[in-house]
C-alpha cells in the first residue's frame, strides 16, 4: 500500500496535515462509516466523518467555511460548516483499498440528504470529487460549482471518467 499523502488540510487549523490512506484508517473509529451504502446513500465505500477531519486538525472556532478542493479537473465547492458537520463525509475505501477514480477517487467528498443539482448551497454538486485539499475558513471560499442548467450541462459533458 502507498503512503503518499493523499489529503492537505489547512486555514483556519491549529494542527494542519496531510493524511495518508493509512491516516485515514488510522481516524478515530468513532468517525469511521464502514460502508456509506448503509446510510441510505446513493454510494458505496467506506468513509470517515467529516467531523474526525475536523477534530484531527483542531479547528479554529471562528472557521465558518469547509471549502474542498479537487485540483485534478480545478473542481471546487466551499460550504457553510454548521449545514453539513452531521451530514459531510469522505470516501475514501472500498473495503482494504483505497477508493477507485471512477467513484470519485482516491477521496470523494459526499453530503448525505443532499438537494438537487444547484437548487441551494447543500447540492448534489458539492459532493466533490478527487478531493486533495480541504480549507477551513472565516469567509467563504473558492466555489466554482455550476450555476444554472447550461453551465451544468456542460460540466457533465467535459468530466472525464
Ligand atoms: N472533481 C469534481 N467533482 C464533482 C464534479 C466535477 O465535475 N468534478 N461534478 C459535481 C456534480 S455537478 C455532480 S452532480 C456530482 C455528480 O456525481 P457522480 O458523478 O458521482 O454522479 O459530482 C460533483 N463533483
Ligand atoms: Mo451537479
Amino acid at each position: 500500500m502507498s503512503s503518499s499523502v493523499l489529503l492537505q488540510v489547512d486555514g483556519d487549523v491549529t494542527g494542519k496535515r496531510a493524511f495518508t490512506w493509512e491516516d485515514l484508517t488510522a481516524i478515530n473509529p468513532q468517525w469511521q462509516i464502514s460502508d456509506v451504502s448503509q446510510l441510505g446513500t446513493t454510494r458505496s465505500g467506506g468513509a470517515v466523518w467529516m467531523r474526525g477531519i475536523l477534530e484531527a486538525v483542531k479547528v479554529c472556532p471562528e472557521a465558518k467555511y469547509i471549502t474542498l478542493h479537487s485540483k485534478r479537473d480545478n473542481f471546487h465547492a466551499s460550504l457553510p460548516i454548521d449545514a453539513i458537520l452531521d451530514r459531510g463525509m469522505f470516501i475514501y475505501r472500498q473495503q482494504n483499498q483505497p477508493l477507485a477514480a471512477a467513484a470519485g477517487g482516491p477521496i470523494r467528498f459526499f453530503i448525505r440528504d443532499h438537494t438537487d443539482c444547484h437548487n441551494g448551497e447543500i447540492d448534489e454538486c458539492a459532493n466533490v470529487k478527487y478531493v486533495d485539499r480541504v480549507e477551513f475558513s472565516k469567509q467563504k471560499g473558492f466555489d466554482n460549482r455550476p450555476l444554472d442548467d447550461d453551465a451544468h450541462e456542460a460540466l457533465h459533458q467535459q468530466e472525464t471518467p
